[in-house]
């Protein structure tokens, strides 16, 4: 065999990222992307390096459940693969929770972070599982307000600190339901205050500041299945159960926050019955588990679980999001390599017009979404920096004036000598921004990654559906993103419920049929989209500018006119897509305009103009009759 076809291969994933760096020109003060370029740099490095080969050495390896000792003991012992035990490690001294905890930047280091996780996530195998999780159980530990957990919990959750690090995990679904989370059947029963160790340990760790309330110390034992308990190994966990007597749904539901071990490392009242044989992220040790009478502590509360989560889930689908358009961009970096190295029919297949004009298709749908998903981050870090984050601040101020003995990993992580940009406050309008594009990031991101890398895949044709190659895993994993975190279908009508277009997913959506159609998120919506489009002057972007604002007002005639609940459920998902590719679009074009100001590169206007052609409205009319006579 005289032929050799050299691999694709990896640059520095930050200096490489054209995207990610203009972006970052615009969004940060000069002074702050000065000082956090280093750390980009550094984890592009590593992403592209030693971590990059790590993964494709770690490909065969998976996580392993070892139920029974060798003397007939239950240890349920889960061991994950070398690469995830790395990735912890670098995660957490890189600061991939703490930045955004410690806030040296205020608001934007919530950006820095999601930065840092764009370019580690796709060299790590989905080890973006637990730290979504974990990040979000610290933000809803510190939004409930309750002092004890945050003394006890936090400081781990947020460290650089490897050694005292604890990885959170959410466990929410059971075999009733997914998305339905109401009809949990977890039980919790209250038992006697303080008889328990985690009890204990959770008093033992707050000073007498804290005064917290004697419930919130009470001990309560946890009785049910949960069914698919993501990142097994973590130390902690939020759960949901019913206390005994509460009525059904999901306000019936109480939030609960439990330890998984006890001092001497056996699992408390948990047993392990099996670890998932999933389609894809393979990695990730997900668990099919049986509370017997776990000791647990109510984070807030005795009811209202499903709204007391709601902190956690809004975290883990930013980081949805983001562990999206990273893989888009691993996919696309690959297929270019390969595509300038690999000859067909007489020249390299980057300069043949059909297979540039599919890559090319592929960059504006990555842009779009990269744009939306570090938007929703802005805004994330906003929310809980200022105004609607009262309640967080005096989390964080509680746990950095702690007198918890040595617990000091918290130090690195809220240095004293934070920064704290001025950045702009999030304000009431911003607030319903977030609530509706949080959602709508997370759907339209999703659907996104699958599409990109299917197409990925192609662009290597048959070596593309290879294993060996570590392409497949790519279209594999990707498609857990519109799945976990809330299906398609269910964001879309949790996007009506965030307009305030009625009822919830669970309950049948209710269209307002009276006076202004158009509420007040629906109107924060509009202009946003609007100020993206205030700047735009190039004439380049004319046609993409006009195409955003057909889209949105299509959006608004449609919310306006689908008056009966059916119509309403029924578009819901085209709805849903049309506002993200919208959003997506705009922000393409505010981009755009900046870089032909700022950098006189013109290849952000060209994602604008392609992706505006690419399907922006989605919304058609399907009689409900036909949809009856399609059903299957
Ligand atoms: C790479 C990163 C990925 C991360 C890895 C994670 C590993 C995987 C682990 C999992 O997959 S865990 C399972 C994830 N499960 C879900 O995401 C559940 C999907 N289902 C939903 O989201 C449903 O919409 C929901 C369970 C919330 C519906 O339940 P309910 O009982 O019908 O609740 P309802 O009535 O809609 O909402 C109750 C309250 O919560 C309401 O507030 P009020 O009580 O004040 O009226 C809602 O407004 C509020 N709420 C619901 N969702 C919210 C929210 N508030 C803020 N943000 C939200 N997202």
């Amino acid at each position: 065999m005289s032929f050799h076809q050299s691999p694709p291969s990896l640059g520095n994933q930050y200096e490489d990222d054209r995207v990610l760096r203009s972006y970052l020109a615009r969004a940060l003060p000069e002074t702050m992307l000065r000082e956090i370029e280093p750390s980009l740099k550094e984890m592009g490095r590593q992403a592209a390096g030693r971590l990059y080969q790590m993964q494709l050495a770690d490909r065969l390896n998976e996580p392993t459940l070892t139920q029974w000792d060798a003397w007939g003991n239950r240890i349920d012992h889960v061991e994950v693969t070398p690469l995830w035990r790395e990735a912890e490690r670098i995660a957490v001294e890189h600061g991939l929770l703490g930045t955004a905890y410690g806030r040296r930047h205020g608001s934007l280091s919530r950006v820095h972070q999601c930065a840092l996780a764009y370019l580690f996530t796709p060299s790590t195998d989905i080890y973006s599982c637990p730290l979504a999780m974990t990040d979000g159980a610290a933000r809803t530990i510190l939004s409930s307000g309750n002092q004890a957990l945050i003394g006890r919990a936090v400081p781990h959750l947020i460290t650089r600190n490897p050694d005292e690090f604890w990885t959170a995990g959410q466990w929410m679904t059971e075999l009733t339901g997914g998305s339905d989370v109401g009809l949990s059947q977890t039980v919790a029963v209250r038992t006697a205050s303080g008889s328990d160790q985690a009890s204990r340990d959770v008093q033992g760790s707050c000073n007498s500041e804290l005064n917290t309330p004697h419930s919130q110390l009470e001990t309560w034992h946890l009785y049910g299945n949960k069914w698919f308990a993501s990142a097994i190994t973590s130390q902690i966990a939020l759960t949901l159960a019913r206390p005994e007597g509460n009525p059904s749904g999901g306000r019936g539901l109480a939030l609960f926050y439990l330890e998984t071990r006890d001092e001497a490392g056996q699992l408390r009242n948990i047993q392990i019955n099996r670890l998932k044989d999933k389609l894809g992220t393979r990695k990730v040790p997900t668990a099919e588990l049986t509370l017997v009478g776990t000791p647990a502590q109510l984070v807030k509360g005795t009811t209202d679980g499903v709204r007391n989560i709601a902190p956690l889930l809004n975290i883990t689908r930013l980081w949805n999001g983001i562990s999206a358009v990273a893989l888009m961009r691993r996919g696309i970096v690959l297929a270019a390599d390969y595509a300038r190295r690999r000859t067909a029919f007489g020249v390299p297949l980057s300069e043949k017009p059909l297979h540039m004009d599919t890559l090319a298709g592929l960059q504006a749908e990555a842009e779009g979404a990269f744009h939306l998903a570090f938007f929703v981050a802005e805004l994330t870090g906003r929310a809980e920096t200022t105004g609607t984050a009262a309640t967080i601040a005096p989390g964080l101020a509680t746990v950095n004036s702690l007198e918890c003995g040595d617990r000091s990993p918290l130090s690195p992580a809220l240095a004293p000598n934070s920064i704290h940009h001025e950045t702009a406050k999030i304000d009431e309008e911003e607030t319903l921004l977030l609530r509706v594009l949080t959602p709508v990031m997370k759907l339209t991101t999703g659907k996104q990654a699958v599409l990109v890398l299917s197409e990925v895949v192609e662009a290597f044709g048959g070596a593309g559906y290879v294993e060996d190659t570590g392409l497949p895993q790519l279209l594999r994993d990707s498609q857990v993103l519109p799945i976990w975190e809330g299906t398609t279908n269910v964001l879309s009508l949790d996007t009506l419920r965030a307009l305030g277009v009625g009822g919830g997913p669970t309950s049948n959506v209710q269209s307002s049929t009276s006076g202004d159609h158009v509420s007040p998120a629906f109107k924060a919506f509009k202009a946003a989209v609007s100020r993206c489009l205030q700047a735009a002057g190039d004439r380049g972007l004319g046609e993409p500018e006009r195409i955003t604002r057909s889209a949105l007002a299509h959006s608004e005639s449609w919310l306006a006119k689908a008056r009966d609940q059916t119509a309403l459920e029924a578009g819901a998902r085209r709805f849903a897509m049309t506002l993200g590719r919208t959003m997506e679009l705009a922000l393409l074009i505010k981009h755009a305009q900046w870089s032909q100001d700022h950098e006189s590169d013109g290849r952000a206007a060209a994602a604008a103009r392609r992706f505006a052609v690419s399907g922006v409205d989605l919304l058609v009319e399907h009689s409900h009759d036909d949809v009856r006579l399609l059903f299957p």
